[in-house]
């Protein structure tokens, strides 16, 4: 059995973090069997999760993990792109996996609404040795990380502003189109979906959600995402 290590599910959402929850996405789709190993970065020989092991073998990170399930399958999700598609593919999730990674990261630890609400929660979930000087220190890292991107604790409508971009270009680029590339799910989708899903269905509001909420065509691509890896989750 496939093991996928990554954080437990929280605040309703499958993970908290896009990445565990794009490679978790993969899995269900092409229906492979896999446990889940709670874990955290400091587990992780990459200090990063996800990772896999299967056979004793680690596969970290979640384009790696995603490419490994493909290259042993006859129909793999990207045949048939064109080289165009495929350098669209490869940009958006490059940008998305970072700009919408630090808006994510921002709404919870940086913005101090966003924070008032996502700290009593997080620190029932976290390991006990992890609730005190451990999480200040983390959170004095994420600001530094936040602020050198131009993200402020004291800036809220200038950080979403850069947010709402990436979400109004990918609202652009869905168009009517059921998903990003067409008419069938490409492993961008798995990523794509993953980061979205973690601004979306989010529990507390916030200016970003909102924005986001006002997408139809996004708001919709989410739910036919859900309904096709997620059905009847929590199973
Ligand atoms: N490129 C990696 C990124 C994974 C990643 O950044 N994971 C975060 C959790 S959302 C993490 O482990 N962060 C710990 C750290 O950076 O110290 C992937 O696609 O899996």
């Amino acid at each position: 059995m496939i093991e996928l290590h990554q954080f437990r599910p929280f605040w309703g959402l499958p993970n908290a973090s896009p990445f565990c929850m794009k490679a978790e996405t993969y899995l269900r789709y092409r229906r492979i069997p896999y446990k889940v190993v709670p874990s955290g970065p400091r587990k992780s020989p990459t200090g990063k999760i996800p990772f896999i092991v299967e056979d004793g073998r680690v596969i970290s990170d979640s384009e790696a993990i995603i490419a490994h399930f493909e290259s042993r399958r006859q129909d793999r999700l990207d045949d048939g792109l064109s080289a165009a598609e495929r350098a669209t593919a490869f940009f958006v999730r490059e940008l998305v996996e970072d700009r919408l990674y630090w808006q994510i990261t921002y709404m919870r630890w940086g913005d101090p609404s966003g924070w008032a609400v996502f700290k009593p929660d997080l620190v029932k979930y976290l390991p006990l040795g992890m609730r005190g000087p451990v999480l200040f220190l983390l959170r004095r890292m994420l600001l530094r990380q936040m602020q050198q991107r131009g993200l402020a604790r004291t800036d809220p409508q200038g950080a979403y502003a850069k947010g709402k971009a990436v979400l109004d270009t990918l609202a652009g680029l869905l168009g009517d189109q059921p998903y990003f590339l067409g008419d069938v799910p490409r492993s961008l989708d798995m990523s794509l979906y993953a980061f979205l899903a973690n601004i979306l269905d989010q529990p507390h509001g916030n200016p970003l959600q909102s924005h986001a909420r006002t997408l139809a065509n996004l708001a919709g691509y989410c739910a036919r995402m859900k309904a096709l890896c997620w059905h009847g989750w929590p199973d």
